[in-house]
């Protein structure tokens, strides 16, 4: 089964230093880096997602007159409030600069609508609609993804979700993830809740292991 390895949003502002720092989130760049390096061996496609939001968006606290890691609701939907991150064309929206970049085919970008937010690299949070990724995913023929990054609770959890229920079959390289951690334990919990939901927690040496 042709698979692809799929980074998610290993940007400035999740990393510390950044707007919404990710305790220890740069760790997982090496990582990165360490799986790229076997894909590009292998000729396996590496595709990058990043958050990428315009600096009037609903998540954001100021915005919506919350409080930063409080509840509110946008558009209908729940919505964490968040502080300013990642907005377009910004040194915090980048991608981390030890990450190896050339290796990269194809960037998906995700949270440009003001008026909702969008954890997964497939569909904003209320599914309305969907990024490029799926169409480029099948045009490649893949249909197995390695999936790792930022944040384990968020992204993370929400993209190897939509994966696994679009019917990828999905590993998550544990290593190369790191969480928010709003609520502790939460992304122990959501690891847990991607396990049993069919997808494969995997190390970065078992990823090594399976070439
Ligand atoms: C993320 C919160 C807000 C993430 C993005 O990448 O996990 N989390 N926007
Ligand atoms: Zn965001």
């Amino acid at each position: 089964m042709k698979q692809a390895l799929l980074l998610i949003d290993l940007q400035n502002d999740f990393c510390p230093g950044g707007s919404l720092a990710v305790p220890d989130g740069d760790k997982v760049i090496a990582v990165a880096n360490q799986a790229m390096a076997l894909c590009r061996r292998e000729d396996i496609p590496v595709l990058a997602s990043l958050d990428w939001h315009p600096s009037n968006h609903g998540s954001f606290a100021v915005n919506a007159g919350g409080r930063v890691g409080e509840t509110g609701l946008l558009d209908g939907l729940p919505q964490v409030w968040w502080p300013v991150h990642c907005v377009q064309d910004t040194l915090g929206a980048q991608l981390h600069p030890d990450l190896d970049a050339e290796g990269i085919l194809q960037r998906i970008y995700k949270g440009r609508q003001a008026n909702i937010d969008s954890y997964s690299a497939f569909y904003d949070n209320g599914h309305r609609a969907r990024t490029d990724l799926h169409d480029y995913l099948q045009s490649l023929g893949v249909h197995s993804l390695s999936i790792m990054g930022l944040a384990t609770d968020y992204c993370v959890n929400y993209t190897v979700l939509d994966a696994l229920s679009m019917g990828y079959a999905v590993d998550v390289i544990v290593d190369g993830c790191r969480g928010v951690d709003l609520h502790p334990g939460d992304s122990a919990e959501a690891l847990a809740e991607m396990h049993r939901r069919g997808a494969g927690l995997i190390t970065l040496p078992e990823f090594a292991a399976g070439f």
